[in-house]
């Protein structure tokens, strides 16, 4: 038996668990990316909120650009400082800036400031600064909006708020968020460490913020925090996966077992001595003494116990195994019958199917088998069928008559129940002829004549053979029968087939001639 038929069963115990490996990742993944999503959810409506604050002061700030610093300061100081979001509100002259609600009129271009994207003026002002000039290392959203004249106004939104929110939110997962507003400068979580930005992150999204510009807010996740999910859902599965393995590979072992074809099951049987031979006496009403046995195989197999023999020959025959199921059976005889004390000439009677009869092996097994038994010089009887005869392609017919030649008789066995052969009896040379149960149980206790049994008997003995009854069970069937001159009585009337020490037990006894009463 070669280790690969146990692939299917290993797959099956394995497979489950694999798949269990897998969706737990994704669902790992899935899970934190889920979190992920919530937390950015959280810093986008806080930005939003922002975001919106301010541009209700830009609005209003467009007002301002029509008038000078002096006048318009206090208003962007009352302004400013109202509104908690806002660090200073700015008014710009092209790129630069000359009054703000923090230091008052001032000049200074925005180019001097290197945090700042320099290549806008902050008309079209829109993102996120990671400072200020007075706030070099505080996070800032700078808003522009264009005024009068080349001049615009703008908001510097402080991001302290921000940094807040995102920091806070950050410590929900292991995350490590980074928002950026426009082409800016992004906002990152104190969670931020040097190789987030080279890790894909775990859930990134993009929002119009306003005025086409994109709000990005990223958040990465640390890999060992996703081992960590992961772990946790297949300490929880892996128990399961292991459970739904064992139970699929023994349902893939026993699927495998049942269609492991009939051929392998049976070589398997016979190499583990899962058959024996029991032998049914057959009675000579000649000399009132039991003249011979049919040797009959049986199946014990373990865990089902006994198998029809008419299951296992069939499928034997069917998967071409007979000829070595029945060269086995020649062996288990040769075995048992090592331990009999039969008298020469005792007839054995053994079953041949069809293909063995018009194969090779016959005449050199037969042969194998009178040599190993020559201690006991049986005379072996072949029972073979009506079938045997019609399909013989000569083959057979050659076995039967070198055989013949050889001391061997023939048997046609269950005569009547088959295919009518009358004409085939002519030319087939042999000696006996066995008729089926069928018409043995058709005979009437009040001794009324059974017509067909009748005229098989006739027929066997006109033809010159000897006659066996098989299945007789009651005295009258046995009377019925030698009146009619059946030479052989078979049946439960006189013994069962009886395994090898039983038939010998049962045998012993016999020493005297028997008529059954
Ligand atoms: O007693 P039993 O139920 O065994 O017989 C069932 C059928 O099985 C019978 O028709 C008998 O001829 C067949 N049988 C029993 N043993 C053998 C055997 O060794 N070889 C073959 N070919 N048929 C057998
Ligand atoms: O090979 P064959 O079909 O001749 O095998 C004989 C069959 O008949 C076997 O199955 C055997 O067990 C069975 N048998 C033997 N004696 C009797 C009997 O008296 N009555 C019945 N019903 N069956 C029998
Ligand atoms: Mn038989």
């Amino acid at each position: 038996m070669s280790s690969w038929r146990f692939l299917p069963v290993a797959l099956a115990m394995v497979l489950p668990v694999l798949l269990c490996v897998g969706w737990s990742w994704f669902h790992a993944v899935g899970e934190v990316r889920k979190d992920a999503s919530i937390a950015a959810g959280v810093v986008r409506v806080q930005t939003g909120t922002i975001l919106t604050q301010a541009r209700e002061l830009l609005v209003r700030l467009v007002d301002l650009t029509a008038k000078d610093c002096g006048e318009a300061l206090p208003t962007m100081q009352r302004w400013a400082t109202l509104n908690p979001y806002v660090r200073a509100l700015i008014l710009a002259q092209d790129d630069r800036i000359y009054c703000s609600s923090a230091v008052g009129a001032t000049d200074y271009s925005i180019t001097e400031f290197h945090r700042w994207p320099r290549s806008m003026t902050p008309a079209g002002w829109l993102y996120t600064a990671q400072g200020t000039p007075m706030a070099p290392d505080r996070p800032a959203i700078l808003l522009g909006v264009p005024g009068r004249d080349g001049r615009s106004g703008a908001v510097v939104v402080d991001g302290r708020n921000l940094q807040d929110i995102i920091n806070s939110v950050a410590t929900l997962g292991d995350f490590q968020i980074e928002l950026t507003l426009g082409e800016g400068a992004p906002v990152r979580s104190a969670s931020w460490t040097d190789w987030a930005g080279s890790v894909e992150p775990v859930y990134q999204e993009m929002t119009d913020s306003m005025n086409g510009a994109k709000l990005r807010i990223s958040v990465v996740v640390p890999p060992q925090a996703l081992g960590l999910e992961w772990q946790k859902l297949l300490l929880t599965y892996v128990p399961l996966s292991l459970l739904a393995g064992a139970l699929l590979a023994w349902a893939a072992y026993r699927l495998q077992r049942s269609r492991q074809s009939y051929r392998e099951q049976l070589r398997r049987a016979m190499a583990a001595g899962e058959f024996h031979v029991e032998y049914q006496p057959v009675y000579s009403q000649v000399t009132g003494r039991f003249e011979g046995v049919e040797a009959l195989m049986r199946w014990m197999r373990p865990g089902t116990g006994l198998v029809r023999p008419d299951i296992f020959i069939a499928a034997a025959e069917q998967e071409g195994v007979i000829i070595e199921l029945t060269q086995h059976l020649l062996g288990l005889i040769e075995r048992d019958m090592r331990e009999w004390d039969t008298p020469p000439g005792f007839h054995v009677g053994v079953n041949i199917a069809p293909e063995h009869l018009s194969s090779e092996d016959l005449v050199p097994d037969v042969r194998a088998f009178v040599a190993a038994t020559a201690a006991r010089q049986p005379l072996l009887v072949l029972e073979i069928t009506e079938r045997s005869l019609i399909e013989d392609s000569g083959r057979a017919r050659r076995n039967i008559d070198t055989l013949r030649a050889e001391g061997v008789r023939v048997a046609i066995d269950d005569f009547g129940t088959g295919h009518c052969s009358l004409s085939y009896l002519q030319k087939f040379p042999v000696d006996y002829l066995k008729i089926d149960k069928g018409f043995v149980h058709a005979i009437q206790p009040d001794g009324e004549e059974a017509l067909v049994l009748d005229v098989i008997i006739m027929l066997a003995h006109r033809l010159g053979l000897s006659v066996v009854a098989e299945g007789v069970e009651q005295r009258f069937q046995f009377d019925y029968l030698t009146e009619r001159g059946v030479a052989f009585i078979q049946g439960y009337l006189f013994s069962r087939p009886l395994r090898s020490a039983d038939f010998m037990a049962w045998y012993a006894g016999q020493s005297r001639p028997v008529v059954p009463d």
